[in-house]
Parts: C-alpha cells; structure tokens; sequence
C-alpha cells in the first residue's frame, strides 16, 4: 500500500518520527462552520486541513471530500500509533466539530448451493412455476402449518396473495441497494445505470466473476443475494423469484471484496438524486423509490450517516435497513440504529428471533433470515447459481420488495404512514416464541405483505376505514344462525362492524380515536366530536342505533405512541342490515 502522497508528506515532516509503528485509521471529520464555508472546493479544503494535520501527531496519507446539505465531511486516512491518538489529535487541532473513527463493515458469505428440489404439483395463481420456488414457498406463502426443505413449520410472508391479486397494471419501482459483489445474471432485473464508490465509476458489476468462485479468498456475491431478493424475475422457468414483481434494482458498489467504510452513505444520498460527478461517478437519472442496506457494523449512527439517510427519507424514500448479525441490541449497530429507518430482524423456520438477529425497541418489524434462497454470481460456475442465504441482509429485501409492491400499485404513501402500516399489518408471533415472551425483541410482528399492500391501497384510496353491519355478508342461513344463537343478548342485529384497518391487529403503541360531525358537517378537528378514544382494536364489532348511522359521518385518526395523524380519515357508511333483521 503506498501510503504517502510526496504533497502530504512535506506537510507532515515534523512528525516523521511519529510513523513509526503506525496504524492507519479511517477518520470522517466535520470542518467547523466558518471552514465549511470557504472549503466549497476540495482543494482548499485540503491544504487547510493538512496544515491542520502538520500541528498534530498523526499523519494525513489519502483524504476524500464529502458533503451533506451545507455540512462538509472529509473522510481521511491518516498513520497514528493507535486510533485514540489519530482521534485525540484531530480533536485538538480544533478545527472540526466531529472526529470519528469509520466504522468498518463486513458481510458474510452464502451457506452453499441449494440442491435441487422438483416443483409442487399444483400450481395456481399465486405460485410461480420457478424452479427453486417450492423451496421459497415457506417464507412467501401464507402463514400455515407446512412443510418446508426441512420439515418445520411455515413462517410465510403472503406474497402468493399479492402476486394473486396484482392487478394488470402496475409501475415499475427502482430500488436502490447499496452493497457489494454484484454480478449481471440473467434471472435478477438490474437497471441498466450502477454506481460504483469503490472504484468511483458507473460500473457496480465485478469484471472478473472467478473472484466469487468459493475458496480461501474469494468475495461473497452478497450483492446479488440481496438484489435476487427483490428482483430475480418471475419468469416461470429459472431459478427463483423475488419478492417484489415489477421491480428493477439500481446498483451501488460500496464494499470492496465484502468490507467497507462510509461508501454506502455517498450511495444513499446519490440514490436521492445528489451529484457525485466530481468523482466519476454519472448522476443517476432519477431517484430511486425504496432504499435497501444490507449492511453494517457497530457504532453509533455518525452525524454524516444519519444526515445522508435523512437526506433521502426528506425527499419520501424509504431507508430499509437490515438489524445486523451480531446477536446484540440494535442500539448499538449501524445504520440501523439510525432515525427514521426501517430496521428489519430476522426470523427463523419457527417464526422465533433468529439466534444471530440483532434485537430492541428501534426494530420496526422482522422477516424471513434463515435459509432465504438468493443467487451468487451466475458465471462464477455452478456454485454460483442459487445459493442458501442466511442473515438480516437476507430479511431486509423481503420487506423492501413489499414496499416495492406497494409502490407499484400507485400507493403514494408517507414514510411515517408505510412504517404504521408495516407494523400494523405485520403477524403477531406466536404466543412462545422470545419475540413475544420478551418485549421489543423483534419489531411488532412478521412482515405480512398481503396485508400490508391492501392496507395501504385502501388507505391511499380513501377506502379503508368502514362501518356495516356485523352480519351483512353472511348468508341468510349463517345470519339466522348467529341470531338464534346469540339471540337478544349480544343484540346481533344491532351490531356494527367497525373497522379502521381490516388488516391490522392490535400493536404496542398504535392506537386509534374516531370521530363524528353531523351528517354533512365538514370533518375537521376543531369541529367533530371524539366518539372513541386511544381505542386499541383496529376492528371490532359495537352497537350503534340507526339514529346514530343516519344522523352522522364517521372518521378516524392513526395514533403512534400517542402522536396522530393530523387529518381525520373518512369511514365509509353502510347501515343496510342483513334481511333477517327487522
Ligand atoms: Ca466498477
Ligand atoms: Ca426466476
């Protein structure tokens, strides 16, 4: 590694003696306002710090210039004894209001390649003709008792019934992964534009695939295992399918040969339409609509991070974000642990935490991590084709593939609204598993995308929250039935189903009021009645006269650990009773 630029040198002489058993150390620096303001240009923004960097004890050997908004970052390698002394150094100079060390982060390789299973024999409109599918089957079909590769029960997502139900047509959404060891195959839609912040070019896809061939060095394809996720088409023939149907993934290489640094923070903001042109990279020609990071390391969220992922939240892209490996709370991972994310935990064939699933309160919710098909590099021999998978790098795209299907069905919804409907809607887990016997482990539920994607078309289109009738739709007979049954007491034919969100279930913190104005009153806060209060159920079942039907409109809001949606939603209405009501 040739360590010392002649220019930086010079500057740096008097402390020659000093790089004697040295270390190199990343380190992002935030130049002090009054700097930052004439450091626009790189240049100038270099001199002044290696002048900076000749007074203190540590030596300058690379240094890149980044910026977020009006802050500038540098991110400089500099030769210190230990990472204390680079740290204490650049502290002292006072010229930064932030020194950190970049966190390094590595990712793990795939298990192996799948064996060959042959195809379930029944095949209806759900269930592509993939041929790995029916190894995929466990975690995309509906929650049941099943049987999956290795015996155990289902933990299934429900995207057979968003694949059923997808109408003819949808938009193709772009989903940005910012990650390391791709390679074109010809089963994963990649966009035609990458970006590459290793090399710093256009180029995200490896030249040469045999670096992913299995052996002592080679590199995880982890890249594709993530974008296969999202992405391998639904061809019907090949290999495996993604979560999401009418998608394509942008590129971005941020690690090299599985380790990396700050790159991946440059890729989100480029993601969200920032030039990085002063580094040979081509502007991205428009911004992607969901943002997946399988990747990440232990640290605090740095102010350079938390900045750039705000940079694209700001302009309505979701961040998704997997929890991290390390079997420790997400408090302490990075980005994950950053604000206004979705942080996605891993579950295992048992729809338990899996044993390596980063864990607390700052999950949103978990997905399928354990043995999760995904593919290597095509052309990289038959290792390299379709491969086992393990981790929340794997979770992470099953939840941003949802998100795409959403999109794709014309769902404009806010950040805040698809983080509520992803908890809202997410399964419950079961009664014994850990995610539910100790609290804030996994997030409030196992993704349930069918759900989700009807709750947030409905929601989008004004038609989710409703009151009709609690028999409405059961046949003459059923209804007899219930009223026999039930007869005067439960006054069956007086109850209404009320109903906010049909696809929810009731979850830690999410609560709902309703509301009512007279029947044509304009519905607004200031002017309609609390009807109910922080009511937990997002569908029940109460009485209501007909007087109260006839003479009212009905709405609600969404509440997250007491903070509500400031517009009231409107309910539909439907009083007509079942016909043998009187
Ligand atoms: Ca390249
Ligand atoms: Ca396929």
């Amino acid at each position: 590694m040739n360590k010392f630029k002649t220019t930086l040198v010079l500057s740096a002489l008097a402390l020659a003696t000093s790089a004697v058993n040295a270390e190199t150390f990343d380190v992002i620096v935030k130049h002090k306002t009054q700097m930052s303001a004439m450091s626009k240009d790189g240049a100038a923004s270099k001199a002044q710090l290696v002048n900076t960097m000749s007074m203190v004890d540590a030596q300058i050997t690379k240094m890149k210039h980044r910026s977020t908004g009006k802050s500038n970052y540098t991110i400089v390698t500099v030769e210190a004894a230990d990472a204390q002394s680079a740290l204490v150094s650049l502290k002292r100079s006072g010229q930064f209001d932030e020194v950190s060390i970049v966190p390094q982060m590595t990712v793990p390789s795939p298990k192996g390649a799948v064996s060959y299973r042959a195809h379930a024999s029944s095949v209806d409109g759900g269930t592509p003709m993939d041929l790995y599918y029916s190894d995929q089957q466990g975690y995309m079909a509906a929650l049941k008792a099943g049987n999956n590769h290795t015996g155990d029960t289902y933990s299934g997502h429900n995207f057979e019934a968003v694949w059923a139900n997808e109408p003819e047509n949808t938009t193709t959404v772009r989903v940005g992964v910012a990650d390391g060891g791709f390679a074109k195959h010809k089963d994963v839609a990649f966009a035609s534009e990458s970006a590459d912040f290793i090399d710093n070019d256009g180029d995200a896809f490896a030249e040469d695939e045999s670096i992913f061939l299995p052996g002592e060095n080679s590199c995880s394809p982890h890249g594709n295992g993530v974008a296969s996720g999202i992405a391998a088409l639904h061809d019907g023939v090949v290999g495996i399918v993604g979560a999401a149907t009418n998608v394509e993934v942008v590129a971005a290489r941020v690690l090299d040969c599985g380790i990396g640094g700050l790159q991946f923070v440059d890729a989100v903001q480029w993601f969200a339409g920032k030039s990085y042109a002063h580094l040979g990279i081509p502007d991205i020609s428009e911004p992607v609509d969901v943002i997946n990071l399988s990747v990440g390391g232990e640290s605090i969220c740095g102010n350079y991070t938390a900045e750039s992922i705000k940079y694209a939240t700001d302009r309505g892209i979701p961040v998704v974000i997997a929890a991290g490996n390390a079997s420790i709370n997400v408090d302490d991972w990075f980005p994950a642990n950053c604000e206004g994310v979705i942080t996605v935990g891993a579950t295992n064939w048992t729809h338990d935490k899996a044993d390596f699933s980063n864990y607390g309160g700052k999950l949103t919710l978990s997905a399928q991590g354990v043995d999760v098909l995904g593919y290597g590099a095509e052309n990289a021999g038959s290792e390299g084709y379709a491969m086992w998978w393990e981790g929340t790098s794997n979770a992470a795209p099953i939840v941003a593939g949802a998100i795409a299907n959403v999109k794709s069905r014309g769902a404009d919804l806010s950040n805040d609204e698809l983080d509520y409907f992803l908890r809202a809607t997410a399964n419950d887990f079961a009664s014994d598993s850990e995610c539910t016997t100790n609290d804030n482990m996994c997030g409030a539920g196992s993704l349930n995308a069918y759900n989700l994607t009807e709750a947030s078309v409905r929601y989008a289109n004004n038609e989710l929250g409703y009151i009709k009738h609690s028999v409405a739709d059961n046949s003459t007979c059923d209804a007899q039935l219930l009223i026999d049954q039930l007869g005067e007491s439960a006054r069956i034919c007086e109850m209404y189903t009320v109903s906010f969100n049909e696809f929810a279930t009731a979850k830690n913190g999410l609560s709902y009021n309703m509301y009512r104005v007279t029947k044509g009153t304009e519905m607004t806060e200031s002017n309609a009645e609390l009807f109910l209060e922080n009511e937990a159920q997002p569908h029940f079942n109460m009485v209501l006269t007909q007087e109260e039907l006839d003479s009212y409109d009905y709405g609600y809001t969404m509440c997250d650990n007491g903070t509500c949606s400031t517009t009231i939603l409107p309910m539909t209405v439907d009083s007509t009773k079942n016909a043998e009501c009187p």
